[in-house]
């Protein structure tokens, strides 16, 4: 849901020079989140202040400025500088992450998405309440769940319930998702996911590379942080039998209890066969690497087993002759060895599909040449549905009461089905 201009919050972005690198990320993420920027304050030093992240000095002359009601910054906080902030400027004090939970709260539309949101909400929310609790001023509590009718530590009772309430159900659908998993590869499908930054086009990726033949089931893009928080799959085009998922974007320093709720995610993601790890080629080389980075570094840390295929994506939007192949020899030695393939696309153009196509089956297991006989008997239409649904280039040969058939198929199906074959008086020969 986008937020039209009337929604949109009028703030003051604070930050201390330590923290510069992080400026433009938050400026994007709250410019998606629906806040405008209307003042900047920067503070050169080299420490956050303990109590109020700027000097206090800092925070009374924001006072001055006109027609502001937050206050952002580029970090998390601690509860104690959002209250004190909160209290000296009497503005709304949101952080980095309360940012990105905004965003993941306008665009979660499923129900697990919902609960995964509601989640990390009550997660953010519980220390921040017990300091106000702590600090014991809740008549001056600054514009923190403005509007709310319960008394704060009955709200807090309240939403530790919720919180153990939401896992279960949590734990419910996830079960549920890792059955569906366990299925689509017991069935044969290779599992492909789209991965990387957020906004780096893996919608856009999956809605090219998918079959088309529901085009109405086209997963949203748009040039904004976050589009799409849930998971969405679909059939892969080419050959092979391939499911393709599309999944959460990545940023950097999220905290661990932020990821651990988006986890259950980002474990289409790590129980994949292939992930397509995208990066926005268009941007600077030194952006990307460091996106890139942090993606591999996430990859890593949720034991990712899958085979990873870099996509530089964007190729159209990039100046002629510029560089920006990210070299694996440029990788931290952590990574050494991390990357199968490499491969330049234009998710938007359509341009480069076929090779990542190509790159993606050249990664599955080999295809063998297989010949089979089939009495045609009672039990021959279940089998000949089997070698259909498992092979390609399939050419079938009718006499009499014997089918030929001549495809290719991999080493584990040609092994499962010449063991029927032989129990039904058929055969099976695999060309090596
Ligand atoms: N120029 C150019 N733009 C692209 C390309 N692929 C995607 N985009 C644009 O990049 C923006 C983000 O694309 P999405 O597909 O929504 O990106 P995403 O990675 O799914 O983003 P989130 O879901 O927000 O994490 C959109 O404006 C796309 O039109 C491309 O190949 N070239
Ligand atoms: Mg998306």
């Amino acid at each position: 849901m986008e937020n039209s201009p009337s929604d949109r919050k009028n703030a003051v972005l604070v930050w201390i020079s330590e923290d510069d690198d992080l400026v433009d990320e938050t400026k994007e993420l709250c410019s998606s989140a629906g806040y405008t920027i209307i003042a900047e304050v920067r503070q050169s030093k080299d420490q956050p202040h303990t109590r109020y992240y700027i000097g206090p000095g800092k925070i009374i002359e924001l006072k001055d400025i006109e027609g502001i009601d937050h206050l952002i910054t580029p970090v998390d906080l601690t509860p104690s500088q959002i209250f004190n902030m909160g209290k000296m400027s009497g503005l709304t004090v949101v952080d980095r992450i309360r940012v990105v939970l905004e965003l993941f709260r306008s665009r979660a539309t499923s129900p697990e998405a919902r609960l995964q949101v509601e989640m990390a909400d009550l997660k953010y929310q519980l220390p921040i309440l017990r300091e106000f609790i702590h600090q014991g001023t809740l008549s001056d509590r600054p514009g923190f769940l403005a509007g709310g009718e319960y008394r704060v530590d009955y709200y807090y009772e309240m939403a530790r319930k919720r919180m153990a309430h939401i896992k279960d159900q949590l734990r419910i659908l996830r079960k549920r998702r890792g059955m569906t998993r366990t299925l689509r590869k017991r069935r044969g499908s290779h599992l492909v996911a789209v991965a990387g930054y957020t906004n780096s086009g893996k919608s856009t990726l999956l809605n090219a590379i998918s079959d088309a033949r529901m085009p109405e089931k086209s997963v949203d893009t748009a040039d904004r942080m976050f589009t799409t928080i849930a998971t969405s799959t679909r059939k892969m085009k080419g050959d092979r039998d391939c499911i393709i998922t599309d999944t959460v974007g990545f940023i950097r320093d999220l905290p661990p209890w932020l990821v651990e709720g988006f986890m259950s995610t980002l474990e289409e993601v790590f129980e994949s066969d292939i992930i397509l790890l995208l990066v926005d080629a268009s941007e600077d080389k030194e952006k990307a690497t460091r996106k890139t980075l942090d993606s591999l570094d996430i990859l890593r840390r949720g034991n990712c087993s899958g085979k990873i295929i870099l996509v530089m994506n964007k190729m159209d939007a990039i100046l002629e002759g510029s560089d920006h192949i990210i070299p694996e020899r440029d990788l931290p030695f952590e990574y050494f060895n991390t990357i199968d393939a490499q491969i330049e696309i234009s998710a938007r153009n359509e341009e480069g599909l076929e090779d990542l196509i190509k790159s993606i089956e050249a990664l599955l297991p080999d295809l063998f040449r297989v010949r089979i006989e089939l009495p045609l008997t009672s039990g021959s239409e279940r089998i000949m549905k089997i070698i259909r649904d498992r092979s390609i280039d399939l050419k079938i040969d009718y006499s009499g009461t014997l089918a030929t058939i001549e495809c290719r198929m991999e080493e584990r199906w040609a092994m499962s089905l010449k063991k029927m074959l032989n129990a039904e008086g058929g055969s099976l020969d695999m060309e090596i």
